[in-house]
């Protein structure tokens, strides 16, 4: 007898897409969208945003008989149904997803790296909505701001219910250290809404894990289990990837045990109106894209220059489709991105760059080969595009 929530064995049962997503892999399915679609709104669109999966979709048989199990290093062991969930407070946290591989391709450019390949597009802002992380353990009587529990328990583990070829047809999981978790400020949500929508199964209909400021990997989709654990978790997406290593790090050399699980991203910005070359007519160009920090870091300024890195001049940042952007407001781009703008008057061929500068004053790296790394992650460098005029 399948549970209430399962996890397919094949690719037969997957939601239908969007057909303007650009496909980076079939199965699993793993799509961005096209670099205008990104920053033609404020709040991506459900259909358009991200979709980055480790195996096939699960399946909901019964919302009745739906639930999370709770455990692990507590008193007070729990199962709640979303009706459970739903009578907690209802948060809102508007705050951009980005998958830790997004620019994969370009770092791939550089020197190879081994992953699905990405443009510039694996990240979506939207806001969420579901009851918080640590509203959801205090009702099993744990505190705020627990760090350790008597017991020993540290860490919360997220375990969904997908077959992940990388854990041996095992389910996807994370953890996040037991301090953030029980963060009413962290804002961690335990969602159930999408936009305002009932979360997508390619979401992770019906319950999904969403931890602001953090790498896409640790929001864990088809929520089943939530773990207190004394180690971090030892899942494969935890312990064999998504780890930062040095460039002088490759797969003949590589000890895992030696970097510690990703967490936040750090400082990033892209440029979505253009492709990496472009044909162009003479005269004005509008330039517009996206720039982020992990954290909890709202972005402090974004930079452009159309002499290599020379010098620089500010563009202008808007929250939302003609609002403007507050100027020291952090907390209205905490945990989402901001979309900015400027116009270049390209007259010969030229290169034009973007650059970020976070609120705690960190800026992304001029080159890629500072940070390549074997699986290449965190790709931050400064995003640039050519311009190739026809007259
Ligand atoms: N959760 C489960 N259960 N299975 C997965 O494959 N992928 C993770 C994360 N949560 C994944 C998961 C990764 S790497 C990212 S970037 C985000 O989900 C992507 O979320 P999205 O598909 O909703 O955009
Ligand atoms: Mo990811």
């Amino acid at each position: 007898m399948p549970g209430a929530l399962r996890g397919p064995s094949d690719y037969s049962q997957e939601p239908t897409r969007h057909p303007s997503l650009r496909i980076n892999a079939k199965e699993p399915f793993n799509a961005e969208p096209t670099r205008r679609d990104l920053v033609a709104s404020y709040i991506t669109p459900v259909d358009l945003f991200l979709k980055r999966n480790h195996g096939p979709i699960p399946i909901l048989d019964d919302i009745d008989s739906y639930y999370v199990t709770v455990d692990g290093l507590i008193d007070r062991p729990a199962k709640l149904t979303l009706d459970d969930i739903k009578k907690l407070p209802k948060y809102n946290v508007t705050a951009t997803l980005q998958c830790a591989g997004n620019r994969r391709t370009e770092m791939s450019k550089s020197r190879k790296v081994r992953g699905v390949g990405w443009d510039v597009c694996a990240l979506g802002n939207a806001t969420w909505a579901g009851a918080k992380l640590s509203d959801v353990l205090q009702l099993i009587g744990m505190p705020y701001h627990t760090e350790i529990t008597p017991s020993g328990g540290k860490h919360v583990e997220f375990t969904s219910v997908d077959q992940c070829p990388e854990e041996n047809g095992g389910p996807y999981k994370a953890s996040i250290p037991l301090g953030h978790a029980t963060n009413p400020a962290a804002d961690v949500l335990v969602a159930y809404e999408m936009n305002g929508e009932v979360l997508k199964r390619d979401h992770g209909y019906p319950l999904r894990v969403v931890v602001p400021g953090v790498i896409g990997a640790r929001s864990v989709k088809w929520l089943d289990r939530i773990d207190i654990i004394s180690e971090e978790c030892q899942g494969f997406f935890m312990q064999k990837d998504y780890k930062m290593f040095p460039p002088s790090v490759d797969w003949d050399n590589i000890m895992w045990s030696t970097r510690k699980p990703q967490m936040d991203y750090p400082v990033q910005s892209a440029i979505c109106s253009l492709e990496d070359t472009n044909a162009i007519i003479p005269g004005e160009v509008t330039v517009t894209g996206y720039a982020l920090s992990g954290g909890g870091r709202g972005i402090e300024r974004v930079e452009i220059s159309i002499d290599g890195g020379k010098s620089w001049f500010g563009a202008s940042r808007y929250q939302k489709e003609g609002v403007p952007y507050i100027a020291g407001d952090i907390r209205s781009d905490k945990w989402a991105w901001v979309l900015f703008k400027t116009v270049v008057d390209v007259k010969d061929d030229m290169e034009i760059v973007v650059k970020a500068v976070d609120s705690s004053a960190n800026v992304q790296p001029e080159s890629v080969e500072t940070i390549w790394n074997l699986r290449g992650i965190l790709n931050t460098c400064w995003h640039r595009v050519r311009l190739l005029t026809i007259h």
